[in-house]
């Protein structure tokens, strides 16, 4: 069972000042501070539903291929309250920490881009970004950020085929290479951080698995306890904006 602090103690900070090798898996959470609705709310709260549908067949392989249209109008509600939020402290703070490591690897679920426009240079996404279409003719990826979309669907850029959002949806495979990156950085890892995820999608959440069993010391970040609590040594409690920039305090 881990210890749970609600603050970044001395001895939690001797932990993260001599890490060698520092991996961090973060999920909705961390954005949650930025004002991005997070999947489950926080609790066992309902999942995210709009159009009364959930989160889960909004974003599945299933609906991608029935209803492609009815996938972007979902893409583009959330590209839209996204074009008006900002990075907040917790995303900052891990740009920080991206500097301070001779080895650092950010992984994350999120598709919101929030933790390039924070600073960070070299992000693992995971499940794709949601400001990149890929032509469902000729397999190119493309930035497409007007919001509202122009056209459902966007055009590709290079054949005038039909896009899609660049994201992996429920029941997709993750693409090529990003998930074996992340694991290897998880297996080296000697601190690993999750944080702001309910760790129950897969395969992001074995990567924790994955570092504990290869020897790293595992650190949650988050206002509660999560399914991913009983490997974790320590537990810290509270939010990802308040807790991560204690890690960067000059200390007396
Ligand atoms: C795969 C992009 C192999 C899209 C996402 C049945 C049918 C089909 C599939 C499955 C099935 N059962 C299991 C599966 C596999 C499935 C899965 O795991 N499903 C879950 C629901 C059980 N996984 C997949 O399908 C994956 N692919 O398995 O491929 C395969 C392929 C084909 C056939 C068979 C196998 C692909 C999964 C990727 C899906 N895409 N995102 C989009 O964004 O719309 S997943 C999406 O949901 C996110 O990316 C993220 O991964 C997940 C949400 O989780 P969190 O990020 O953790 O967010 P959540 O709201 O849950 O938690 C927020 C946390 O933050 C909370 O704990 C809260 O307390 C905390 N918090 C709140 N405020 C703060 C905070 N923390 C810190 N600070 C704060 N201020
Ligand atoms: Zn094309």
């Amino acid at each position: 069972m881990s210890t749970v602090l609600t603050h970044v103690t001395d001895e939690l900070q001797s932990i993260f000042d001599r890490a060698r090798s520092v991996a961090v898996l973060t999920g909705a959470g961390i954005s949650a501070e930025s004002g991005v609705p997070t999947f489950r709310g926080g609790g066992d709260s309902e999942i995210w539903t709009w159009r009364g549908r959930p989160v889960t067949e909004l974003s599945s392989a299933e609906l991608i291929a029935t209803d492609p249209q009815l996938v972007w109008e979902w893409f583009d509600y959330r590209r839209g309250m996204l074009t008006s939020v900002e990075p907040n402290a917790g995303h900052r703070a891990l740009a920080e920490w991206e500097r301070r490591f001779e080895d650092f690897t950010l992984v994350t679920q999120n598709i919101d881009d929030l933790h390039r426009a924070a600073g960070s240079l070299n992000v693992l996404e995971l499940h794709g970004n949601i400001w990149r279409a890929r032509c469902l003719r000729c397999a190119s990826t493309f930035e497409a950020r007007e919001s509202p979309l122009e056209e459902n669907p966007p055009r590709c850029l290079a054949c005038n085929g039909p896009a899609r959002p660049d994201v992996v949806l429920f029941g997709e495979l993750l693409p090529d290479g990003v998930f074996e990156r992340a694991e290897e950085a998880a297996a080296r890892a000697d601190l690993f951080f999750v944080i702001g995820t309910s760790a129950v999608v897969y395969p992001a959440a074995g990567l924790p698995i994955t570092a504990k069993r290869r020897g790293a010391r595992i650190i949650e970040v988050n206002p509660e306890m999560t399914d991913i609590s009983f490997i974790a040594d320590v537990t810290l409690l509270g939010k990802a904006g308040e807790l991560l920039p204690q890690f960067l305090k000059e200390r007396g």
